[in-house]
């Protein structure tokens, strides 16, 4: 049944990754359904989750994937990737083994990745202020150095997770404007009655990835 909830503008995949232990589940259950779990469970089960947010006068359909604690041993496939348009790359700031690897991760989204994905640095755990390993400075200077955007997050208590996720699908949709007023311009199809562009295959992937990776072991 198509609800309100149902209509969109755009639909972005925006992919979550980072070491393991950084908080992406907590991140992803924060912003989606306002929910923080304390205990660390390596799968949480999802796939990935859904949340609509406003921008520029469009309603945009996040499909937020999170991985089922492949990053643990650095498997994740590149059907994880496939279609995103976005990645949230997180670190934890009372670690500074899991900043160092940022770099790691760096590459990782180059060789799988689309070459024009956004990526945002995520500095998260900000609550653990006594803990901190990471400063404020070195990660801006390290996300200036590499053309990211940075912003720090507390999945606990919820600071700055709204923001990261409303500002990268804002440039995510800015980006593609912009590109869509290129192709326009040199007779491309006439995208401007909001049209979802090229979205739909990641889409049709996602639906039948959940089905067949639930095949028999899904409840
Ligand atoms: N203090 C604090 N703990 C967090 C935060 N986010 C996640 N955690 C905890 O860190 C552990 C790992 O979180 P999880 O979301 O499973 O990390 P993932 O492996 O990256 O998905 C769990 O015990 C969480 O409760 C945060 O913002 N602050
Ligand atoms: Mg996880």
């Amino acid at each position: 049944m198509a609800g309100k909830e149902d209509e969109y503008d755009y639909l972005f995949k925006v992919v979550l990754i980072g070491d393991s232990g950084v908080g992406k589940s907590n991140l992803l259950s924060r912003f989606t359904r306002n929910e923080f779990n304390l205990e660390s469970k390596s799968t949480i089960g999802v796939e990935f989750a859904t949340k609509s947010i406003q921008t520029e006068g469009k309603t945009i359909k996040a499909q937020i994937w999170d991985t089922a604690g492949q990053e643990r041993y650095r498997a994740i496939t590149s059907a994880y990737y496939r279609g995103a348009v976005g990645a949230l790359l997180v670190y934890d700031i009372s670690k500074h083994v899991t900043f160092e690897n940022v770099e790691r991760w760096l590459k990782e989204l180059r060789d799988h990745a689309e070459a024009n994905i956004v990526v945002m640095l995520i500095g998260n755990k900000s609550d653990l202020r006594h803990l901190r390993t990471v400063t404020h400075e070195e990660a801006m200077e390290f996300a200036k150095k590499h053309n990211l955007a940075f912003l720090e997050t507390s999945a606990l208590d919820a600071s700055g997770v709204d923001s990261a996720f409303q500002r990268i699908l804002t440039e995510i949709y800015r980006l593609m404007s912009r590109k869509t007023i290129a192709a326009n311009t040199a007779t491309g199809p006439d995208l401007s009655r909001g049209e979802t562009i090229a979205l739909s295959s990641a889409r049709d992937d996602a639906s039948n990835r959940s089905k067949s990776s639930c095949a028999g072991s899904c409840k």
